[in-house]
């Protein structure tokens, strides 16, 4: 009879369900939140980071990554509380975006704190890092590693910056935190707070004047065509990444995959900062030959910025917690 051979059509699709369950199990897919795209080395440090995963998993999961802030509508410093909600699962995100949730992490904001990556290193890589880390996972993320966004540069559409006063009454576009709020009105200029999605915009309406950002951020996002002659490198502060997971799907992850993950993203990151830092002269070659003029700040001058900022510490070390801070500067001081 018919019936004894073939399956029924209620074993057929049971038989379909547990394949399904079996699945689902099986294949797993997250999404991965960044604020830049894979034009930029922040979003091809995620692309990294899922394609290893990808790699070692043969398969099994997948990391989706969403970039230009699009799963938290652009608002960048959502990013944090969106993933801590789990309405993102991961994300390769900055500290200054979300260090409206872990104060800690206007640490690497401070002015003037890192004078180079061997200092940059030295904190992300020992105690303070950890700390770093700490603070985040109390707060409802698990952090796995650092990338780098990388030494943020001041351009502007007036004038040669050299000293704090030629920043006198500037506009200048900001992101994230109040910390730059009180950083840039310590300078003399007029900060204004916007995300990254208003900021180009905004420059090139000249409802601002200025910005800050990497030079990777200024070379791709092609900041000169909005009128950003002038760049001062003055290397005030540098935004390390950090790859992180939504904390309840840490812990349904089995443990080979919480390894997978981890390592994944470690040695991502660690390509990432490798490969924009190698790029970090080149870039300055091509802004330059777009017509930019660059300024490169000599000892009393920085010392000058330096100087006119140390108010931001007095307001923020609270903030961010004495130890830490005081952890930061002995890794550099002993780098
Ligand atoms: O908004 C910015 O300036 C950017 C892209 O660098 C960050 O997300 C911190």
């Amino acid at each position: 009879m018919l019936t004894r051979r073939f399956p029924s059509l209620s074993a057929t699709l049971a038989g379909a369900a547990l394949f399904c369950v079996a699945m689902s199990v099986q294949a797993r897919e997250y999404s991965v939140s960044t604020v830049l795209s894979a034009d930029f080395p922040w979003g091809q440090a995620a692309e990294k980071w899922a394609e290893l995963v990808e790699e070692r998993s043969d398969g099994r999961i997948t990391l989706r990554v969403y970039p230009n802030s699009q799963l938290v509508s652009g608002d960048q410093t959502r990013e944090f509380s969106a993933m801590r909600q789990g309405l993102i699962d991961m994300a390769v995100g900055s500290t200054i975006n979300w260090s409206p949730q872990v104060p800690e992490l206007n640490l690497f904001s401070l002015p003037f704190l890192m004078p180079d990556t061997e200092a940059v290193d030295a904190i992300t890589g020992g105690q303070a890092g950890e700390m770093v880390f700490d603070a985040i996972e109390s707060r409802g993320v698990m952090p796995l590693a650092w990338g780098e966004n990388g030494f943020r540069e001041l351009s502007n559409s007036k004038l040669p910056i050299d000293s704090p006063d030629d920043l006198d009454g500037l506009k200048i576009r900001v992101v994230g935190s109040p910390l730059f709020q009180d950083t840039f009105t310590a300078l003399g200029a007029n900060p204004t707070q916007m995300s990254w999605a208003d900021a180009k915009p905004a420059l090139t309406t000249g409802a601002v004047d200025g910005q800050e950002n990497p030079l990777s951020v200024f070379d791709v996002a092609r900041i000169d065509q909005v009128g950003q002659k002038y760049l001062t490198l003055w290397h005030y502060m540098n935004d390390p990444l950090i790859f992180a997971v939504n904390q309840r799907v840490w812990q349904q992850l089995p443990e080979e995959d919480r390894e997978l993950l981890r390592q994944a993203a470690i040695d991502a990151g660690q390509w990432e900062i490798e490969m924009s830092r190698a790029q970090k002269d080149e870039r300055l070659e091509a802004i330059k030959s777009r017509g930019v003029e660059v300024i490169e700040l000599d000892e009393a001058q920085r010392q000058a910025f330096i100087d006119a900022t140390q108010s931001v510490y007095e307001t923020w070390t609270p903030e961010i917690g004495q130890a830490l801070v005081e952890a930061a500067k002995q890794a550099v001081e002993s780098r």
